[in-house]
């Protein structure tokens, strides 16, 4: 019999509202955490970190939100809406040549002769090339995701295919609706490669209109907004209106200006959701957390306590310190996805994901997912703890990219006493 059976059964019984409701843990996922007896407190406490987890997807009206405009786009009224083509029916996406660095294509779609796409022409596209992918939203200048979702669009390249384009295209880039205020426009581009090819098994860049099976609401930038799998948020362009094929061979993200590095994909890292700041002395601790998954996946989470300032010195990402692995928790089974899902589930032909709505690999990458661990009963004292994510090639967070301004990877630390 399994060691953990009998913690195993009680937890079970004590979490079953938890299964029921967000249902995010599977329990094989215990199976690994060392040291779990028979003790009944202990379990309690476990269940109340595991309450404390989110499901993995987010309901896209909880999605944090970090739009700039003035008024913000979505906060303008319906009617505004209507007349400025931010509701499904009024929408019109202009493709065009850079006056500036102008690429060569044939058919470009423009407002002023009335070939601009709309979003009748972007559903037809959508019937045969339609994409959905799962992917966390993180802006690169905070600490924690905006929100996890599925993904619903048709790749970018199908739209600029449309154009006819001939030579001279080195770059996309692409802005949305700001109140026809030039000041106020917020710009992003890629690379043409990378619009053309998903390099590295990569989602496709798409044209998004669907978020959880809905569609995109004006708060998460409805009707139409790019979505760049593997980049920070600022790539993906709410409120979509214009794209622009660019002979310019270097970046011109409006992101640039706050001295971020642009071209850097999400890193990976670890944070903790529950870690009790006041313990008693000899009694071991449950804390949870998750981590982000980025373009370098993620093999572990990892946690080490030390008492209050006993941190080594010249070690600024406590390489040398005696971390121990945490337990990751299992992908939720179909039908616990959360995040207003229909029934919870993911929907069929979801890149990433096998017909029963399976992730093919787990972590999955772009994604989340939760850790738990116990720490063993301590002496009274103050103590520090901290977590950090190791990569699929063994590097500890915050390498191999450790500057805030390609994103955030700082290893985290909270306070908590023992009594
Ligand atoms: N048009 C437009 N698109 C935008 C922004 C913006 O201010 N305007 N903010 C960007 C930034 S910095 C981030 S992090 C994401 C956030 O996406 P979300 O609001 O759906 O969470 O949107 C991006 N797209
Ligand atoms: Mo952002």
């Amino acid at each position: 019999m399994n060691p953990f059976e009998p913690f195993l059964q009680e937890h079970t019984r004590l979490t079953r509202r938890f299964f029921l409701g967000a249902g995010a843990l599977g329990l094989g996922s215990f199976a690994g955490i060392a040291g779990i007896g028979r003790a009944q407190d202990p379990a309690a406490k476990q269940t109340e970190a595991f309450e404390q987890l989110e499901s993995l997807m987010t309901l896209p009206d909880k999605f944090l939100d970090v739009s700039r405009g003035s008024p913000i786009p979505h906060s303008l009224s319906e009617e505004k809406r209507i007349e400025v083509g931010l509701t499904r029916e009024t929408w019109k996406l202009e493709i065009a040549s850079d006056p500036e660095n102008p690429a060569r294509i044939k058919k470009p779609r423009l407002n002023a002769d009335g070939t601009a796409l709309d979003f009748a022409e972007l559903m037809q596209l959508a019937e045969s090339h339609a994409v959905r992918f799962a992917k966390v939203m993180t802006c690169l200048n905070m600490g924690c995701p905006l929100g996890m979702g599925v993904w619903e669009g048709v790749p970018l390249r199908e739209l600029i295919w449309r154009t006819q384009p001939i030579e001279n295209l080195r770059r996309v880039f692409y802005y949305g609706y700001h109140n026809n205020e030039p000041k106020q426009v917020f710009r992003s581009s890629l690379p043409i490669g990378r619009v053309l090819e998903d390099p590295d098994n990569l989602p496709p860049v798409i044209v998004c209109y669907k978020l959880n099976g809905e569609w995109l609401s004006p708060e998460r930038g409805g009707p139409v907004r790019i979505v760049v799998p593997e980049a920070y948020g600022f790539k993906s362009i709410k409120w979509l209106s214009h794209i622009l094929l660019t002979n310019l061979a270097v970046a011109n993200d409006t992101y640039i200006e706050g001295n971020n590095d642009v071209d850097s994909p999400m890193k990976t890292f670890a944070a903790s959701l529950s870690v009790p700041r006041e313990v008693a002395a000899d009694q071991p601790i449950p804390v949870s957390g998750y981590a982000q998954v980025g373009i370098a996946g993620l093999s572990k989470v990892q946690f080490w306590v030390c008492p209050k300032g006993t941190e080594p010195r010249d070690d600024p990402y406590f390489t040398s310190a005696n971390w121990t692995d945490a337990t990751l928790l299992e992908a939720p089974l179909q039908g616990a996805w959360g995040g207003g899902l229909p029934d919870s589930r993911i929907p069929a032909k979801t890149f990433g994901f096998d017909e029963t709505g399976r992730p093919k690999t787990w972590p999955m990458r772009l994604g989340k997912v939760h850790w738990a661990t116990k720490i063993q009963g301590l002496p009274a004292g103050e103590y520090t703890f901290r977590s950090r994510a190791v990569d699929e090639k063994g590097h500890a967070q915050p390498l191999p990219r450790p500057f805030r301004k390609s994103g955030h990877a700082e290893i985290e630390l909270v306070h908590f006493v023992v009594k």
